[in-house]
């Protein structure tokens, strides 16, 4: 390793061989490149190395699959997993420059919307840290998830063109590219043996072209591969025919058609957007991905027919469902196996992860566009539904009258969680509660087909992004309390538990939550110019905005305490900085209408010198990774208020726990795993259970208008909004008001609304007493531990992959 002075050294090599420049004379950019250029120069051989290992011992490989990584930025995560963080910022220091701001130069990489591309980007970090043959492959699209601007409370959209500067991290490999075919006519000749020959007409033709992103493992020599797939026209196409003018703009137009494959990623969050340019999508990055394992996997010698004994391929969500038809056509018409043979080796090879059940977001595809853009899969698909539906017919007589329920083509559509329950060996839930969902109620037919396919696996985070890195100072104190083993075994953070009664380290942990919510303050006074009070509770909600996650329950809860304040001016209130960060769908005018609520109610509260700075409002723009790495450390409560059985898991839930902020929850998701591990009395649990929820749905008896007439605080609060209160002329928000009363509130925020108050109270009282709040807090810390990714991995690795660690 190196010493300051030879780090300053390198860097200053650096800066004048690849930018001419002296360091006085650099910005940041020239030195984030120049850094960035000597960590690639770090790990180019253990790149090489780890895929040199994997091939000669012949490991067996898994493959995840994701239309979504949202890895954010890359910088120090490097830094830190090869051993060069501390002597590079400490370089930069000494040479002036301020470390962070150079790391800030790092553009997102925000190929993905929220949840389940977060969750990619951490699978990915534990495999390489955990020595896993285990490599992404995605897309490389040319514009990540929109950036979010308020304009006058409203949400803007303006495109994530993340690629305007060189992407430092990866490196393009046009010679492995591969075709892609879409569209035309089959032909089907039989060959001399008998076996059928399939020949396509009139299709188009793209190139799949890689680059790949290295994912470094900590501290353990291993570099894993994120394989991120671009769409090119092909090289014999590249050419403008200069012959006709309309041929010249034919050919632009068609060019520009190949490159949208890859433009942008759908910004639509857990709702089916079903346009052809997202199929095409999805089976550009399947095939793609499944005919460059077939080709690394022969190349390296091995038998088609023991394909499953070397390869796992992990499906996340529906959106790579296609992989299974995809495999079984490359089994079949290009390596000549019969359907049995291809079906056996599809079916051990492929497994589904399920990361919802809410209704609008399981993807269907009309038949006439499968069959249309994708003729040959459409053929393999009948075929699996067929035999699919004979065998059950004929061998689960008991379930004849589940056929159109079960059948992958039904009602003219395409059923993609049905196609990949079939095709695979395994599927999994996120959470325990999730895969009981899935077991008893959305999936049970399917349960009762196979229940030997479902099982679970509770998510996790990566403890070395979302502690390690983001939160030296509570790293620091808990290292200094329990030895460092944490860090490579997360449960370790358990021996935390002996000190909750330790005041010197409760001290010393608080102290760092406040440390970190001065920073939090600063940045807020910097992006916002609201000024917050850094006693006050840091109430934090971020998260995709969507009905169900029941941000407008929140709000409520801040309409009402701003009412009490009102009404009784010198109450006696703990201050709060409620927090907020959220995208909304471009289409999703609900969610659209509660940021701007969160906006109008922000202008009004934070302006009141009767509320003073007891109750301040923040939404902060564009949430992302970067931002999220900002604000988890400075959060005292986690809100995790899901209508319960809504939240899949949760994953930001664990973050903020790990962080040692306390959860206020339902009893959905992962918040019920958290419940247990922690103990009631270090959570605030409240609201209606996944049962009394779905007792609701199924029987009735719920009636929102009730609950209106009923509560003076709820009436108070939607006349409002009704009346205009929060708004202005223009601004006004009936449509909420209508919504939640005349659709008779289907996420229950009228319901919940007393349990949460009586709730939140509960957690003013708990704040007063500072050394109390701060044992909870170290208790969250400490029983974070199963939430580390680490250990989601080593279960998919040892139930599903049948995977052990690569030794070195
Ligand atoms: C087709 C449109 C679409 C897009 C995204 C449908 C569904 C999705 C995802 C499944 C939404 C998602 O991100 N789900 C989240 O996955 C996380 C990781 O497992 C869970 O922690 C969240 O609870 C779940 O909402």
């Amino acid at each position: 390793m190196y010493t300051t002075t030879e780090f300053q050294q390198l860097l200053e090599d650096k800066l004048r061989r690849k930018r001419g420049k002296e360091i006085k004379e650099a910005d940041d950019k020239d030195v984030y490149e120049a850094v960035a250029s000597i960590v690639q120069d770090s790990i180019t051989e253990d790149w090489l190395e780890t895929r040199q290992r994997y091939e000669k011992r012949n490991e067996r490989q898994i493959y995840y699959i994701s239309m979504e990584f949202l890895i954010g930025r890359l910088m120090e995560s490097n830094l830190m997993n090869c051993g060069l963080l501390d002597v590079c910022s400490d370089a930069l220091r000494q040479l002036g420059r301020d470390p962070e701001s150079v790391y800030n130069q790092e553009h997102d990489a925000g190929l993905g919307n929220g949840g389940l591309g977060r969750l990619a980007a951490c699978f990915l970090d534990s495999m390489a840290s955990l020595k896993y043959a285990g490599h992404g492959s995605g897309i490389r699209y040319r514009y990540g998830l929109f950036e979010q601007r308020i304009i006058h409370g409203n949400q803007v959209e303006l495109p994530d063109y993340w690629l305007k500067e060189a992407y430092a991290w990866e490196t393009r490999k046009a010679n492995e590219s591969l075709k892609i075919y879409f569209g035309g006519e089959v032909h089907s000749h039989a060959r001399a043996d008998g076996s059928l020959e399939f020949t396509y007409k009139h299709a188009d033709e793209v190139l799949a072209v890689p680059y790949d992103v290295p994912i470094v493992g900590y501290r353990n020599n291993v570099v894993n591969t994120l394989r991120l797939w671009s769409a090119e026209l092909p090289e014999h196409e590249a050419e403008i025919p200069g012959d006709s003018e309309s041929r010249y703009y034919h050919h632009l137009d068609h060019m520009h058609s190949v490159e949208q494959i890859s433009g942008f990623l759908y910004p639509d969050d857990s709702s089916l957007e079903g346009r052809e340019l997202r199929l095409k999508q999805q089976y550009f990055l399947v095939s793609s991905t499944i005919q460059n394992i077939l080709r690394e996997y022969k190349a390296n010698g091995g038998s088609i027919r023991e394909l499953h004994k070397k390869t796992a391929i992990q499906i996340n969500d529906t959106h790579p469902s296609l992989a299974v038809p995809e495999l079984m056509r490359l089994l079949m018409d290009e390596e000549r196996l019969s359907w049995e043979e291809a079906w056996k080796i599809t079916t051990a090879v492929l497994a589904y992860t399920n990361h919802t059940t809410l209704s609008e977001a399981l993807e269907k595809w009309p038949v006439d566009l499968v069959q249309q853009l994708l003729p040959r899969i459409f053929m393999i698909i009948n075929e699996i539904n067929e035999r699919f539906c004979r065998g059950l017919w004929f061998d689960h007589p008991d379930m004849r009258l589940d056929i159109p329920h079960l059948a992958i083509i039904a009602d003219d559509q395409v059923h993609m969680a049905r196609l990949a329950i079939v095709g695979s060996h395994s599927v999994n839930g996120v959470a325990h509660l999730h895969t009981e969902i899935l077991k008893k109620r959305e999936m049970n037919r399917f349960y009762r087909l196979y229940p030997e396919k479902f099982n679970n696996k509770t998510n996790g985070i990566t403890h070395r992004r979302w502690l390690l890195q983001v939160n030296r100072g509570l790293a620091d104190v808990v290292t200094e309390a329990i030895g460092p083993q944490w860090i490579s075994q997360p449960q370790k953070l358990s021996g935390l538990v002996r000190y909750s009664n330790d005041a010197a380290f409760l001290e010393a942990a608080g102290q760092v939550k406040q440390e970190n919510k001065k920073v939090l303050a600063e940045l807020i006074q910097k992006r916002t110019g609201i000024h917050v009070n850094e006693n006050s509770i840091f109430d934090v909600q971020i998260k995709r905005l969507h009905e169900y996650k029941r941000q407008l329950l929140n709000i409520f809860h801040i309409i009402h305490l701003y009412n009490e304040l009102k009404d009784n001016p010198s109450l006696d209130l703990t201050p709060r900085t409620f927090i907020f960060g959220a995208k909304a769908a471009p289409g999703y005018y609900m969610a659209k209408e509660i940021i701007k609520l969160v906006h109008h109610v922000a202008s009004i509260v934070n302006e009141d010198p009767v509320i003073g700075d007891r109750l301040k409002v923040v939404f902060l723009e564009n949430y992302n990774v970067s931002l999220a790495e900002k604000i988890i450390p400075a959060a005292d409560l986690s809100e995790q208020i899901s209508t319960a059985s809504k939240e899949a898991s949760g994953t930001g839930n664990m973050k903020m726990m790990m962080n040692g902020a306390l959860t206020i929850g339902t009893l959905d998701g992962a918040n019920i795993e958290i419940k247990d591990l922690v103990g009631p009395s270090n959570i605030f649990i409240f609201g209606l259970s996944s049962e009394e929820v779905h007792r609701y749905y199924a029987e009735g008896g719920y009636n929102a208008k009730d609950l209106y007439h009923t509560d003076e605080r709820i009436r108070r609060i939607l006349d409002q909004l009704h009346g205009g209160e929060f708004g202005s002329q223009e601004i006004e928000f009936k449509d909420l008001f209508y919504h939640i009363l005349y659709h008779n509130d289907p996420y229950f925020v009228l319901k919940d609304f007393d349990s949460y108050v009586v709730t939140q109270e509960l957690v003013e009282q708990a704040y007063r007493d500072p050394r109390h709040w701060q044992k909870m807090s170290v208790a969250n810390t400490a029983y974070s531990g199963k939430f580390s990714s680490d250990r989601t991995i080593h279960e998919y690795a040892s139930d599903i992959w049948k995977l052990t660690p690569v030794r070195s």
